[in-house]
């Protein structure tokens, strides 16, 4: 393959007419800004950034010394580029507008700065997740209710992976392209072009350790998957769960299959636990742009319209046939139960 940046590749894109000048120099930056939390991560204990940084999230959960740099360095990255109205993170409550002394652009970033946090002390791959939304027309003063907008909305989404090497995963909506950081000249290269995920799979990826809080369609779903090739899939499949969201998603757009995270009834308040937003609406751009599909069990992710920031979600991602079987039981389901209610 030739050698081909990532600045190039925008470029080029841009004098395609696939992108302005804004969201290249946000892409830009926000490759930047990983860059900067791809060291961070590979010093490990060396740099003194492992443990908890003694700290809670939103959402209830302890925030990792590694979630607050990472952050800190996507908010300070971005603040002053004028390409950003406002950003949006898992660490804080409320969106963050861009600060007066800078100018405002017409973009909305939504980020989980560190997926997978808990991984971080075992010195297991993690990653940072991105989505970017227009701000809608006329807005002078972004606010939370204008980031819920439907994946569909989404103009960019990509990951960086932060494994054995640091990957850009990216789409700006012309399919899924993957760069690969050159650490000793600090560039992200194109290494795969136009990834695609394999329509078919024998590869699940879930916390079999819920499995006693799931819903009954999900129970049978899983049961028919474990049958093997004498079950009615007629099929024997492998598993794999590495606890970091972005790094099974990167399985899973190598060589295909599916990832899950559903409903349980662990915790009745909570209909999922990832969140809709900044990692299931971006892997679903991501995945859908590499020929896979992602839902909720019952209807496309990326139609879901949100009604909050920090909203979660059950999903479902990866090859296509299987997303598409996950979610026919889940609909025959429901179509039961509602005929039994007749
Ligand atoms: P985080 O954003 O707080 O790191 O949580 C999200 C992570 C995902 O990366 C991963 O798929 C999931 O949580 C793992 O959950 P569990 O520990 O329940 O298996
Ligand atoms: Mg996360």
């Amino acid at each position: 393959m030739q050698n081909i940046s990532l600045t190039r590749y925008l470029i080029e894109e841009q004098r395609e007419d696939r992108i302005g000048a804004d969201l290249r120099l946000l892409i830009e930056v926000v490759a930047r800004a990983c860059k900067t939390i791809s060291v961070a991560v590979g010093k490990g204990a060396l740099g003194g950034v492992l443990g908890e940084a003694g700290s809670g999230n939103i959402q209830g959960e302890a925030q990792k010394k590694l979630d607050v740099i990472a952050n800190d360095v996507l908010l300070e990255a971005n603040a002053w580029g004028g390409h950003l109205a406002a950003c949006a993170s898992e660490e804080m409550d409320h969106c963050h507008p861009i600060p007066d002394v800078y100018p405002r652009g017409n973009y909305l970033l939504l980020f989980d700065p560190l997926d997978g946090s808990s991984n971080i002390d075992v010195n297991v791959s993690v990653g940072t997740i991105f989505s970017v939304l227009r701000c809608p027309e006329g807005v002078t003063q972004a606010a939370d209710e204008h980031f819920l907008q439907p994946g569909t909305e989404q103009v960019s989404a990509g990951y960086c992976i932060y494994g054995p090497s640091t990957m850009l995963v990216l789409t700006i909506g012309n399919g899924t392209h993957a760069f690969t950081l050159d650490r000793e000249m600090g560039s992200f290269m194109l290494t795969q072009r136009e990834m695609r995920v394999p329509a078919a799979t024998k590869e699940f990826a879930i916390n079999m350790s819920n499995q006693r809080h799931w819903e009954a369609p999900m129970q049978d779903y899983v049961r028919d998957l474990l049958a093997g090739e004498t079950g009615p899939r007629g099929k024997n499949f492998n598993m794999r769960w590495i606890a970091s969201m972005v790094a099974d998603v990167h399985r899973i757009l190598t060589r295909g299959g599916i990832f899950i995270y559903p409903w349980d009834r662990k915790d009745p308040t909570k209909v999922g636990k990832l969140r809709l937003m900044y990692e299931a609406n971006p892997m679903s751009l991501l995945i859908e742009q590499a020929g896979g599909a992602s839902s909720n069990g019952r209807m496309r992710m990326m139609e879901i319209v949100p009604t909050q920031l920090h909203q979660r979600v059950p999903v479902f991602l990866g090859s296509r046939e299987e997303v598409a079987k996950a979610t026919e039981y889940h609909l025959a389901h429901d179509a039961k139960a509602t005929s039994a209610v007749a």
